[in-house]
């Protein structure tokens, strides 16, 4: 609108960086603590003006969102990409206006990567080698090496570069476990609601689930539902192993409870970094293309009250 329009231009007059976010939506934990994170960070206090866009989980809505940054000739544009396809086309109008694209989170696939200035976020893929990993293990200690593995899939957002790492890098590791089947995969759109709607339909369908690899953990608290719902027990000593991805609070407080046997961080905590790019950009310095956040895991055999003490999300 105009008035936003005007505000803008006087926040960029009186030397505030204008940051436009473009956030995927508000699904689950995880993008509750990013959004917060951005608003911690992209202060009046520190220098910034910061437009909030919320995609509602559409790509459609990003776009316009992007295009309507744009026009109020924002300093830069910070996307989150609810998907890794179709954004060439906005992107170019971004690139003509001259307005830095820095990504965030998850990626964007496109053939001229001139079309952003840098990424921010988390190896995916790595994050689902590792689950494939620490299940060998896991199986290994339990002596169960050899016996036939059923693992059942709950996916994130079909297309997003968070699924897409974590089912491929957790593939690679069941290629190389000829025991391990894999009975079905299907996305639960990393909400709690579906998480809970598919694990039903896989309880009703299969009735020797061993492993659950869910891509992150509001669809697993979802599953953690749904598998009690049907009277099926977790855990160890129970028949359901449960891994997940994100490692919120209320995931580690899982792992305490012994519902969840590992869960792979993925750091929501990312602003901090945009905004040391965007720093660097602006006194004139390069910046990394690609930029990782650290990241590590968590399991049943891991103390975690001190962490739960000192972690903000
Ligand atoms: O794992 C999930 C969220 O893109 C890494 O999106 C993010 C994922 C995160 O909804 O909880």
């Amino acid at each position: 609108t105009a008035g936003q329009l005007d505000t803008e231009q006087t926040m960029q007059q009186d030397g505030y960086i204008v940051v436009g976010y473009v956030q995927v939506g508000s699904e689950s934990d995880w993008r509750t603590t990013n959004t917060q994170s951005f608003k911690d960070v992209f202060t009046q206090e520190n220098g910034y003006y910061l437009i909030f866009e919320d995609g509602q989980q559409k790509q459609e809505n990003q776009v316009k969102a992007i295009r309507n940054l744009i026009l109020q000739e924002v300093d830069y544009i910070v996307l989150d990409p609810i998907v890794e396809t179709g954004w060439e086309s906005v992107l170019e109008e971004a690139k003509e206006a001259g307005i830095p694209v820095i990504l965030s989170d998850r990626r964007a696939e496109m053939e001229d990567d001139s079309l952003y200035t840098c990424w921010v976020g988390s190896d995916f893929a790595e994050e689902g080698r590792n689950a494939g990993h620490w299940l060998e293990n896991y199986l290994e200690k339990q002596g169960r090496s050899g016996e036939t593995v059923h693992i059942v899939s709950l996916q994130g957002t079909l297309g997003s570069s968070a699924q897409i790492g974590r089912t491929d890098g957790f593939a690679e590791v069941l290629q190389q476990n000829e025991n391990w089947v894999m009975l079905e995969r299907q996305s639960g759109d990393f909400t709690q609601a579906k998480g809970q709607e598919v694990m039903k339909e896989f309880l009703e369908k299969y009735e020797d689930i061993d492993v659950v690899i869910s891509e992150n953990d509001n669809m697993t608290f979802g599953a953690i539902e749904a598998i009690r719902e049907a009277g099926r027990t977790i855990g160890s000593d129970g028949d359901i192993i449960i891994l997940s991805f994100d490692a919120v609070r209320d995931a580690l407080k899982a792992i305490q409870t012994g519902d969840i046997a590992a869960d792979f961080e993925c750091n929501p905590l990312t602003a901090p970094l945009v905004e040391e790019t965007i720093r660097r950009l602006e006194a004139g310095e390069s910046v990394e293309k690609i930029q990782y956040v650290e990241e590590t895991y968590f399991d049943c055999e891991m103390d975690l009250s001190e962490l739960l003490e000192s972690r903000p999300y």
